[in-house]
């Protein structure tokens, strides 16, 4: 059963390729840290070369992992909230990837498979992508995907 003070274990994407990219990375973890749960590990941040689509900006990658009592939906609420409130504007036009101030991702969210309108779990392209493996990798090796059923470390060693 799910109470309001269940904890739940979440990993949590960010990436930035414009301003003050790690600066921007700290900003959102802190106001994820305030507002989400509590931050209970924090990958190093990795500059990464833009990953399906063309731009001269690179960007800073990491991952945390984050405790919280709040449900998916509210979760991601939190998270687009908080994109805005640093200046996000568009998510993409014409299906193309934009550069940005800031994108937070929630990956996974305990073992939890959902898929909704708004928000699919576990992230349907993380498994794809290394800057996103690689620090979550950095944080937890031995993490099994849910529908993939092998570690971050295997599904790495595949890539
Ligand atoms: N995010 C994307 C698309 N491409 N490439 C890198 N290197 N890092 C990202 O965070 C990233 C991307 C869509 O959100
Ligand atoms: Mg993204
Ligand atoms: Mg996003």
């Amino acid at each position: 059963m799910q109470t309001p003070d269940s904890k739940h274990i979440v990993y949590i994407s960010l990436g930035s390729n414009l301003g003050d990219k790690k600066y921007n990375l700290e900003k959102a973890v802190n106001k994820i840290a305030g507002r989400a749960g509590s931050v209970s590990a924090v990958s190093s941040m990795y500059e990464t070369e833009p990953w399906g689509y063309e731009s001269p900006n690179t960007f800073f990658n990491m991952v945390v992992r984050l405790e919280t009592s709040l449900s998916p939906t509210r979760l991601l609420k939190s998270a687009q909230d908080i994109e805005l409130e640093m200046g996000r504007t568009k998510k993409s036009i014409d299906s193309t990837y934009q550069d940005r101030i800031i994108d937070i991702d929630i990956i996974l969210y305990d073992d939890l498979i959902m898929e909704t309108q708004e928000l699919i779990l576990p992230h349907p392209h993380f498994h794809k992508r290394k800057f996103v493996l690689e620090p979550l990798f950095e944080i937890d090796p031995e993490l099994i995907h849910p529908v993939l059923g092998i570690s971050i470390k295997e599904i790495l060693q595949n890539i």
